[in-house]
């Protein structure tokens, strides 16, 4: 079997980026599942930061083939922006970057729907990142939507044209102030197009199956995190894709039997940008530390990440929903010197005590009950082994160990490569 995947157990920016970039030497392939230009995986190394959006982690080492599998949307303008930040690096993308003729094109106008139907939504909006992902997942479940392997047929602009135009009667319908020159926006997606047929279109699931018989390894990147998975998230405050384990097998033609490791990353808090309940969030000067000193800001759109307490409810239940066989616990560093720590062990929810995510978590009806820790003091960022980690962080480690039943193999202490502790 030579298929890991590694997923985030929050609401994304769990640091993703980072750890595939740490584990690509081990892996032939490293290949995207789902999600597409909202995703903001940042790598740092050799003092130079990354923020990678659709293109997979993997694209920075020598040897791995990149593949963007047939569950990713892709944004042509955004794409040709990202391969414009690789020049500089001397990346021959064309070599090691392979995308799927199933995955789906974001069009401009599915940005401007996105718009609209936020716009539309008032208060209740979810937060998107307005990068047009949930039209386009739309058009693709309502069997409406562009593929790449649709660039090679001579009639594409035609069904282009019929769909972008449905797209303006929609935007019209919404009934709201979005401002747009759909002549500028074209122009510019397709340049944008040219350049991406310059890529390789393979049927991705041929060659992955493929490169499994050989015996090829993969990692399998995914985007967000799993409270944001639109069966098992925080529905509707998520995104329009599977980012749980299943996903993966979805969104690359992958067989469950051929999965191995499950990694999960989660952070040593919580973080959520964008709407939607959020049981641990701290409206307090905690939170606000959390948020000062972690940097929580969104890698794409640059919006503040909310903070709170690590939620352990949460994480249990993402640990079942994907299978998790192995933890990576992420920022512990940003803790240190806080006056305790807290971790939500369980919810009061409608007079009880409960210990599983209920279908409704918005505050009126659930409220945290916390076990508090003692917090490290020593600055960890400078730490390269788990023999100089302080008592606390052990016994916060521990206890999570204890409680979700699966071991935390990796703590990392810093954004950069050479700050992952492995135990
Ligand atoms: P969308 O854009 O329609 O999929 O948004 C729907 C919800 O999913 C959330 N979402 C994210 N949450 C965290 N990180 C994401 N990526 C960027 C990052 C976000 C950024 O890495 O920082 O820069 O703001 C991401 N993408 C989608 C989103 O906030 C909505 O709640
Ligand atoms: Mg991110």
């Amino acid at each position: 079997m030579a298929v890991d995947l590694l997923l985030g157990l929050q609401w994304g920016d769990e640091g993703k980026g980072k750890i595939v970039d740490v584990l690509t030497k081990n892996y032939d392939i490293i290949a995207r599942f789902q999600g597409g230009p909202n995703a903001g995986h940042t790598l740092e190394f050799d003092g130079i930061k990354h923020v990678l959006r659709t293109i997979p982690s993997g694209i920075f080492h020598e040897k791995s083939i990149n593949v963007i599998g047939n569950g990713v949307v892709i944004d042509p303008v955004v794409f040709v922006k990202e391969l414009e930040g690789l020049d500089q690096f001397n990346i021959d993308y064309k070599k090691k970057l392979i995308i799927s003729r199933k995955a789906h094109l974001i069009l401009p106008t599915h940005r401007l729907l996105d718009a609209a139907s936020e716009a539309s939504k008032g208060k209740a909006k979810i937060g998107s990142t307005l990068k047009g992902i949930g039209p386009t997942y739309m058009d693709k479940t309502g069997r409406n939507g562009i593929r790449v392997g649709d660039l090679e047929l001579k009639d594409w602009k035609d069904k282009y044209r019929a769909l972008a135009n449905k797209h303006e009667a929609m935007i019209a319908f919404y009934n709201v102030d979005v401002q747009y020159d759909l002549d500028e926006m074209e122009e510019e997606f397709f340049t944008a197009v040219k350049t991406l047929m310059e890529l390789t279109f393979i049927d991705s699931e041929e060659y992955l199956n493929q490169a499994i018989k050989s015996g090829k390894t993969i990692l399998a990147e995914g985007a967000q995190g799993s409270l944001l998975d639109i069966d098992f998230g925080t529905y509707p405050f998520v995104t329009s894709s599977n980012t749980t384990a299943a996903g993966a097998c979805t969104g690359l033609g992958i067989a469950p039997n051929k999965v191995k490791e499950v990694f999960g990353i989660f952070k040593a808090y919580t973080t959520r940008v964008g709407s939607g309940p959020f049981p641990t969030e701290l409206f307090d000067a905690v939170g606000t530390k959390m948020a000062k000193v972690g940097h929580e800001f969104g890698a794409v759109t640059g919006r503040p990440r909310r903070c709170g307490w690590l939620d352990l409810v949460a994480l249990k239940y993402t640990c079942e929903v994907n299978g998790v066989t192995q933890l990576m616990m992420m920022k512990g560093d940003v803790l240190s010197g806080f006056a305790n720590l807290k971790i939500c062990t369980a919810y009061k929810y409608k007079g009880e005590t409960i210990k599983h995510l209920p279908y409704n978590i918005e505050p009126e009806n659930v409220t945290p009950i916390y076990t508090t820790f003692d917090c490290w003091k020593e600055d960890l960022t400078k730490m390269r082994s788990p023999d100089q980690f302080p008592k606390e962080l052990n016994e916060y480690i521990a206890f999570l160990e204890k409680e979700l039943e699966i071991p935390i193999k990796v703590v990392s202490v810093g954004p950069d490569r050479t700050q992952t502790i492995h135990r």
